[in-house]
């Protein structure tokens, strides 16, 4: 990072700077990153904010139009041997109810997300050593949610050994999704407790070589400053994951990071806009499990286009980052969100419209 990437980073930029940096961008100029040190030094400005939500809302209509991708979650383990330290399934809290879903209660649920109409199926897990040790586990997962729902597969059971990769996509998984957080070593540390992050970012370069795409993600709220997510942003220029995404820390009792506050979303629907002026062709998530249905409208705003973590009000499923909201009153359905996309003038998209964009997406990496 350069001095003058630096500098911009802390000095809030003229609303006639943002403008001309949005004008470039959206005619087809590069967006350079000391341009994004100038988006992100904008953060408190609101009418800047407001001109950088309105060119990212313009990019993903340019390349999307008005079609909103769903995505089912089925989070099957809440056992974990990590002890990430912002996470509510880390090894070491005991506060919570732990479960294990047996594969055919997956398949059920999965089943059900895909008559609801989601395009894809997320299946997610703590590092959980009964799915992790059985080489035979994931493997059957994955095909019998294949067989059962026909539907596009995104697994993300943590970090797993190159065989274990090639498993996915040999029985029929089309994502693996593995986050950083942050690029920021010191805080890595501090987040995944004994964890490296040599070895994410080497499982997702593997998986894209097994014919995988791969999501990465960030996290933001934990008091990181622009120069670090400046990094972060900087660093996903040099991973091709189809599917970026950043999520706001929440709070989880019975962890080291409980007493942090809760910040709003206005820094993660920031650094939202930022990707999309930044990755015009990915897919970007607005995640229900951070705020719940009351949090979607913002995000959309901002130019995300995936919906994530829809759950099954009675399928005793929990989210990750929020375990329960809006799960049990059916707001986190493809029903439940149905009004929040048409208010924004935008459309769930059909599983065909999905695949479509998934067979292109595949092809631009083989
Ligand atoms: N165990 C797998 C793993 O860690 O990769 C998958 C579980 S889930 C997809 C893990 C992700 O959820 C984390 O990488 C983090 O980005 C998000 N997450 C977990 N706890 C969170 C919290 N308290 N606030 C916000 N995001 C959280
Ligand atoms: C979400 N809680 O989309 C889910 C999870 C994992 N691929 C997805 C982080 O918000
Ligand atoms: Fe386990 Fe994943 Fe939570 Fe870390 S983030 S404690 S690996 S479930």
């Amino acid at each position: 990072m350069t001095d003058t990437e630096l500098d911009l980073c802390s000095v809030t930029p003229s609303i006639g700077q943002i403008d001309d940096i949005l004008k470039s961008r959206l005619d087809g100029g590069e967006l350079s990153d000391k341009d994004v040190a100038m988006l992100l030094a904008s953060e408190n400005d609101d009418e800047c904010r407001a001109r950088i939500m309105r060119a990212a809302q313009d990019m993903r209509t340019h390349n999307f139009g008005t079609l909103i991708y769903l995505y089912g979650f089925v989070y099957y383990s809440t056992y974990c041997k990590n002890d990430c330290s912002f996470c509510y399934y880390r090894r070491s809290n005991t506060e919570l109810p732990r479960y294990r879903k047996s594969i055919d209660e997956t398949v059920e649920v999965a089943k059900r997300l895909a008559e609801s109409g989601v395009n894809l199926i997320d299946l997610t897990m703590g590092e959980d050593p009964k799915f992790l040790d059985d080489p035979e586990a994931l493997p059957a997962l994955i095909t019998k949610v294949k067989l059962a729902t026909g539907l596009p597969i995104m697994v993300s059971p943590g970090l797993l050994d190159s065989k274990g990769i090639d498993q996915l996509a040999a029985n029929g998984a089309d994502w693996y999704a593995l986050y950083q957080e942050t690029y920021d070593k010191q805080r890595f540390e501090g987040l995944r407790i004994d964890q490296s992050a040599a070895k994410r970012l080497l499982a997702k370069r593997h998986a894209a070589t097994s014919g995988l795409l791969i999501e990465e993600g960030l996290l933001c709220g934990l008091g990181e400053s622009h120069e670090e997510l400046l990094r972060s942003l900087q660093a996903l220029r040099l991973i091709d994951a189809a599917q970026v995404r950043v999520m706001t820390f929440v709070p989880q009792s019975g962890t080291p990071l409980a007493h942090l506050p809760a910040t709003t979303a206005r820094r993660e629907t920031l650094l939202i806009a930022i990707m999309r002026l930044m990755f015009p062709d990915r897919l970007i998530p607005a995640s229900l499990d951070v705020e719940g249905l009351s949090g979607l409208r913002a995000r959309l705003d901002a130019g995300a286009n995936v919906v994530t973590s829809l759950i099954p009000p009675d399928s005793g499923l929990a989210g990750v980052a929020n375990a329960s909201a809006d799960i049990t009153n059916g707001y986190r359905t493809v029903a439940g969100v149905s009004e929040t996309l048409e208010e924004a003038g935008l459309e769930a998209a059909t599983p065909l419209d999905y695949v479509r964009w998934l067979e292109v997406a595949k092809w631009k990496r083989s």
